[in-house]
């Protein structure tokens, strides 16, 4: 089954989002497997960051991802990685579309609530470097009949 990362950033925790958009991934059908707050350190945010190295807006962004608690999450199900990132909006929040959680909630791409993986190579990449093994539960939804055919 699929996984994908997603982590609520310091704007979303800040701004009380947390059961908000945890809400929404449970509503569509997907199944949480991973959940911790934490304090990002400049090494895991650069890291996690490492393919915007050169670009001008990195160290606002490492910045700004280690400035207050993140809520990290492994959440799984069929198409998870995809159709989290449209749940998630376009980056910039002034052109994502309303019912996505950065087009109801935000309106500044420096403060874009959510971070989601893009495709399902990123996606096995961020899930081991901000989870270990043990931190993720495989279980089984006793309603996955009424969500799955
Ligand atoms: P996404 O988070 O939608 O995957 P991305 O991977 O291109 O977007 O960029 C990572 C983050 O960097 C993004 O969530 C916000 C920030 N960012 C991207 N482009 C930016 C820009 N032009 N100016 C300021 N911040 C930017
Ligand atoms: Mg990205």
């Amino acid at each position: 089954m699929e996984r994908t990362f997603l982590a609520i950033k310091p704007d979303g925790v800040q701004r009380k989002l947390v059961g908000e958009i945890i809400r929404r991934f449970e509503a569509k059908g997907f199944t949480l497997v991973g959940l911790k707050l934490m304090s990002v350190s400049k090494a895991l945010a650069e890291e996690h960051y490492g393919v915007h190295k050169e670009r001008p807006f990195f160290p606002g962004l490492v910045e700004f991802i280690t400035s207050g608690p993140v809520v990290a999450m492994v959440w799984e199900g069929e198409g998870v990685i995809a159709a989290a990132r449209k749940l998630i909006g376009a980056t910039n929040p002034l052109n994502a579309e309303p019912g996505t959680i950065r087009g109801d909630f935000g309106a500044n791409i420096g403060r874009n609530i959510i971070h989601g993986s893009d495709a399902p190579e990123t996606a096995q990449t961020e899930i081991a470097l901000w989870f270990t093994e043990e931190e993720l539960v495989s279980w089984q939804p006793t309603l996955m009949s009424w969500i799955h055919e």
